[in-house]
């Protein structure tokens, strides 16, 4: 497990700081907003039979809405004063794209989503430097490694099947199927039988570990969720398959740890979310684990992950929203050994060349139509610090679907 250093905690401080102030804004507008007088007009409307509370909440959208809008106009409104119910189905009731397990369903009601995520990688680093691929295999070769070949760009893609159900108003449970597919492209180094100097491209799909587990809400008020994760996910991804191509057809040698398409142990997945709704908009944090329990039958565990996320999500409509987040990523090295992977190959096959952190930003849009919710985030790195030499992460895209009934 790394903790960030200095450096890094500072910059994520400010980050939030930021955040904060940016939310703390907007709930001064939005509070100073409230305290105008109504109207004589609207408070005579408010009188005539809406039941919102508390009072000081009600604005003169509110009342403007009262009669049906129609479909058009609703689409282009904004409602204020709602009941935490209202609240919660506007289009902000998902936290962004790239993140799960943040909210629960009713009981009885199913959601079904189907979701996209594409991780892009180019070029090596150690530490916080972007290295050459001429300059990962010299240094790699230094630090004992990448004789065989060398990462030079990688494309992670998951499509994801998201399936929720409500068993009791406080309890939903939820399964996630899996489908990675993971393309490598490599340089070849100086010991390897095909030619240094030399490119190749590996690529391998197929089911991932399956996701599953309970969100329960451990805390609820008008405004307020806080939701527990007890998740968990099963090695039903294949960590080990056979490939020749990196030697030109010589040997077969096992897919390095990143083209693997599962864990091969039982994960822990606790989590915890808190989600906070003002009238234009909601706070999130969460913080989200993936613990391998014991090793696989290879020998080895992957890493311990952290992620600490903070997003806010703000109404433009009732049915659209835009959100920010950052997302600070803890990963630690492997434990253990994979014998059939050695370290002199290639960075991909070494454990101690697995951890690191990452601060990335997330940039969202969501949106309702007709209870189909459209989530779509962006993620740019900002930084990151990476053990041994490892492939960087220039950004991440996760889009999905889902709709509850
Ligand atoms: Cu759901």
């Amino acid at each position: 497990m790394r903790f960030p250093r200095c450096n890094q905690i500072h910059r994520t401080v400010v980050f939030a700081a930021t955040a904060a102030c940016l939310v703390g804004v907007l709930c001064h507008a939005r509070k100073a907003r409230a305290q105008e007088p109504l109207s004589v007009v609207q408070s005579a409307e408010y009188e005539g039979g809406s039941d919102f509370e508390p009072f000081t909440e009600v604005n003169r959208s509110v009342c403007r809405y009262q009669s049906d809008p129609g479909p058009i106009a609703s689409w282009f409104s904004r409602s204020y004063g709602l009941s935490g119910e209202e609240r919660r189905s506007l289009a902000d009731k998902h936290a962004p794209a790239s993140l799960m397990a943040d909210h629960v369903h009713e009981r009885g009601e199913w959601m079904f989503e189907y979701k996209y995520m594409n991780m892009y990688m180019e070029d090596n680093r150690t530490g916080s430097r972007t290295i050459s691929d001429a300059e990962a295999i010299s240094l790699g070769n230094a630090l004992g490694t990448n004789f065989g070949a060398t990462p030079t760009q990688m494309t992670m893609e998951m499509h994801m099947i998201h399936i929720m159900y409500g068993v009791t108003d406080r309890v939903t449970a939820y399964t996630m199927i899996m489908l990675p597919a993971l393309t490598m492209d490599h340089l070849r180094g100086p010991a390897n039988p095909a030619g240094a100097g030399t490119t190749f491209t590996t690529h391998n799909s197929g089911f991932g570990d399956l996701t599953f587990g309970a969100l329960i809400m451990l805390a609820q008020d008008e405004s307020n969720d806080i939701v527990f994760n007890l998740g968990g996910s099963a090695p039903t991804g294949d960590i080990f398959r056979l490939s020749s191509i990196p030697t030109g057809g010589a040997v077969d040698q096992p897919l390095p740890f990143p083209m693997r398409l599962g864990s091969g142990t039982f994960n822990a997945r606790p989590g915890i979310t808190w989600k906070h709704y003002f009238d234009v908009g909601s706070l999130g944090v969460q913080l989200q684990t993936d613990l391998p329990i014991g090793r696989n039958y290879r020998g080895y565990s992957v890493s311990d992950d952290y992620q600490l996320n903070v997003w806010y999500s703000h109404l433009l409509t009732d049915n659209l929203a835009m959100s920010i987040r950052l997302e600070n990523r803890w990963r630690s090295n492997f434990d253990g050994i994979d014998p059939q992977t050695p370290d002199t190959v290639i960075s991909t096959n070494a454990e101690l060349f697995r951890g690191g952190y990452w601060l990335n930003l997330g940039l969202g849009v969501m949106a309702l139509f007709n209870g189909h919710l459209l989530n779509v985030e962006l993620v740019p790195n900002l930084y990151q610090d990476l053990d041994g030499i490892q492939l960087e992460t220039d950004w991440s895209l996760a889009a999905s679907w889902s709709k509850a009934y």
